[in-house]
């Protein structure tokens, strides 16, 4: 329900099918898929598919240039009427793709002023762009955060690109988590609510994102989503390879339980691929292929 939620944020939330366990039942979300590249090394990721931020595996995603994203928006809207959320996601980093990103988001609000405009980013670039973010009304961020100890941080990330320069270990883990939750302080200040997606990663990280939860909380973050390690060999990530599992649904909820208290978790996440299309669970994207997109000229 409602609960404590002030009436400026509750706005924001009921009709966006992830920030709201109720909407979700109501109300679709659609993914663009624009931005291909990628600023840092997750074990988990296979790029072939998605940003495994928001992602599962499955057929490799599309690459829409923003006027394609903004047609396939309008094609979408007409089709589903319950659509109200238009996210970047992917298959790389939003962020790591700046122009495109922007771009996107700024034809979309021309041709449907009334969609919600969501981001999902690894964060390392995010403090940069956060005036833009708030200029071109993105009312939603969500961040994957996995990890506030550079330690642990070094085993789930081989390198990170920062400013012209490629840093690894736990150099490369120290950098990305002070920008994460810098990010997360000034999405809070500036009024945008910022969503917290980590990956439990059994014997890695699973303990500890009890204090990665303390660590958003405190800094201003609306929701925590902690979503399992999806990792086999079949999909090629480099934990899939080595033989690391992925948590039980035992362990998972055993894990938001002892979160649960401390902020709102997430717990009807679909793990959605980068060109998601429908309401969650639901995947209609076979419906607006890029090619039909094409077509539409
Ligand atoms: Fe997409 Fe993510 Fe926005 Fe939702 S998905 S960018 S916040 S509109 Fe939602 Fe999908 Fe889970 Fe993401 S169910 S993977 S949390
Ligand atoms: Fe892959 Fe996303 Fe990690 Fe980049 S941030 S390496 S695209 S999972």
């Amino acid at each position: 329900g409602r609960g404590d939620i002030p009436a400026e944020t509750w706005e924001k939330v009921k009709n966006h099918p992830c920030y709201s366990e109720q909407a979700h039942h109501h109300y679709a979300r659609m993914h663009v898929g624009v931005a291909p590249a990628c600023n840092i090394q997750c074990n988990y990721c296979n790029r072939k598919y998605d940003c495994t931020n928001e992602s599962r595996p499955g057929v490799v995603s599309e690459r829409l240039t923003p006027e394609q994203a903004a047609r396939k928006v309008m094609a979408v809207a007409s089709t589903i009427p319950q659509l109200t959320v238009v996210g970047i996601a992917g298959p790389g980093d939003p962020l790591a793709n700046p122009e495109k990103t922007f771009k996107t988001f700024e034809l979309i609000h021309e041709v449907a002023p009334d969609l919600k405009l969501c981001l999902s980013t690894n964060g390392l670039v995010l403090p940069d762009h956060i005036d833009t973010i708030k200029k071109l009304n993105v009312d939603h961020v969500t961040i994957t955060i996995n990890m506030v100890d550079p330690e642990i941080g070094a085993k789930i990330y081989p390198w990170i690109f920062y400013r012209h320069k490629r840093y690894t270990g736990i150099q490369a883990a120290k950098i990305l988590n002070d920008r994460q939750l810098q990010g997360v302080e000034m999405l809070a200040k500036h009024g945008i609510l910022c969503k917290i997606n980590s990956v439990m990663i059994p014997g890695i990280n699973d303990q500890h994102l009890i204090e990665v939860n303390k660590a958003v909380k405190w800094r201003g973050a609306f929701l925590h989503n902690i979503v399992p390690l999806i990792s086999s060999p079949e999909h090629g990530t480099a934990f899939g390879l080595s033989g690391q599992r992925g948590p039980t649904p035992g362990e998972m909820k055993a894990l938001q339980d002892s979160c649960e208290g401390e902020m709102h978790m997430m717990r009807h996440c679909r793990q959605c691929r980068a060109d998601a299309v429908g309401l969650l669970g639901e995947d209609r994207s076979a419906e607006f292929t890029t090619e039909k997109i094409i077509q539409m000229d």
